[in-house]
């Protein structure tokens, strides 16, 4: 169960908004960038190949200048004049032996875990609650992952019908998903069934046991997508650290940072908009974060084109983009300094019509097909420089609650 970007999105901005909602109109949209004087410059990656590549993930190596150097001269490649090189580039290439990971490489991805996403706000209708399912997520012919959102009256899937207690018991739903660089796991009891909090029917997680195909902290991180035209629902690019939640006044111990959150298909007027976040110390108590909604001028993102996000992270501050123009470049959070994993991930509407940034996304629409989300490459690169500053998660500070 993935209740990390709700939370977050709704503890945060959401809820708040649903709360407040004199407060919400006023949410302002910037209409310039906002750069505070950093150094915006994208890194100058020529040179570099954009052919498929994985440096894996090994903090024995990753934070080591030698050792680094070591293993990209055994792989043939050579850094850049300012120390750039790649560490995970993934082009979604369809692959026939990855068919039982979804279609994505089980070195680096997994699809994220069964789990009720949003429980219904419409009391005539609990299987109007967002799902997640692996089954939603796949790899297409064409060299894209692929995130499909749609209302299905008849799921079958054998995870989900053996939790039919969770999911409605009628396999139907709005399903949707994701996939992570994370290995989840649900607590389970002694014999193997997943604890699910009473309160809430989601299963129970504890971030901190949580595995990794790949972390990085620090670096260049840029995905190219063709956004979902469909309303009640969004897409985002993410990158999340497991311990969040450690409440100690700082986002340097884990910060999660939204890349991109396409939560803006609602009304003619407002798709040219596009949201950043940062979100540290929890989604409860002490929770904090900071966020900006930017007017994209005549780049309509909902185009039916391909573009680009991109986050610059550098140990002073982060920098995101939207198709190569720098929009926000921010040091709040104190700026994360440990490593963090990526996450691609859907979300439906659940009742309420709110998105993520205080914005009503309009309802889901049962009909008129799925909302497709489609992914054709995600880039990340490291730079020699930035080793030196990656810290080893401190585990400090008080975990917070799940909610
Ligand atoms: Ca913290
Ligand atoms: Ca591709
Ligand atoms: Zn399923």
């Amino acid at each position: 169960m993935k209740n990390v970007l709700r939370i977050a999105l709704c503890l945060s901005l959401c809820i708040a908004c649903v709360f407040t909602a004199a407060a919400c109109q006023n949410n302002s949209v910037e209409k310039e960038p906002i750069l505070n004087g950093f150094d915006v410059t994208l890194p100058d990656l020529s040179g570099l190949s954009a052919d498929k590549y994985f440096f894996g993930y090994d903090e024995d190596v990753d934070a080591d200048e030698d050792l680094v150097l070591k293993r990209l001269e055994e792989d043939g490649i050579t850094p850049t004049e300012d120390g750039w090189y790649p560490t995970l580039i993934d082009n979604f290439d369809y692959n026939a032996d990855y068919a039982d990971n979804m279609g994505l490489d089980p070195d680096i991805w997994t699809a994220s875990v069964h789990g009720v996403r949003w429980a219904s706000q419409d009391g005539k209708h609990p299987e109007y609650a967002c799902y997640w399912c692996p089954e939603m997520v796949s790899v297409s012919g064409d060299g894209y992952a692929v995130i499909r959102s749609e209302y299905i009256a008849d799921h079958d899937c054998e995870e989900c019908n053996a939790n039919a207690e969770f999911f409605g018991g009628s396999g139907a739903g709005r399903y949707t998903g994701g996939f992570e660089t994370r290995i989840e796991t649900p607590l389970t009891d002694d014999e193997g069934n997943v604890l699910y909090n009473e309160s809430n029917d989601r299963p129970q997680t504890d971030y901190r046991q949580d595995e990794y195909l790949f972390r990085q902290a620090f670096g260049y991180f840029e995905t190219r997508i063709r956004l979902p035209r469909k309303t009640g629902m969004w897409s985002a690019f993410w990158l999340q650290s497991s311990y969040q939640r450690m409440v100690d006044g700082s986002g340097a111990d884990g910060t999660e940072i939204d890349v991109y959150e396409s939560a803006f298909l609602s009304g003619n007027d407002d798709v040219r908009r596009m949201g950043h976040a940062l979100l540290w110390d929890g989604y409860a108590d002490g929770a904090q974060s900071s966020a900006r909604v930017f007017d994209l001028g005549d780049n309509d993102l909902y185009d039916g084109n391909f573009h680009t996000f991109a986050l610059l992270w550098t140990p002073e501050y982060y920098v995101f983009y939207v198709d190569g123009k720098p929009y926000w470049a921010t040091d709040d959070g104190d700026v994360a300094k440990v490593r963090e994993f990526l996450r691609f991930t859907c979300e439906i509407d659940a009742g309420d019509e709110w998105g993520p940034h205080g914005q009503k996304i309009g309802a889901f629409d049962h009909d008129g097909g799925a909302g497709i989300t489609e992914i054709d490459y995600v880039r990340v690169y490291q730079k020699l420089d930035w080793l030196d500053d990656i810290k080893d998660d401190s585990g400090e500070g008080e975990y917070s609650p799940q909610n």
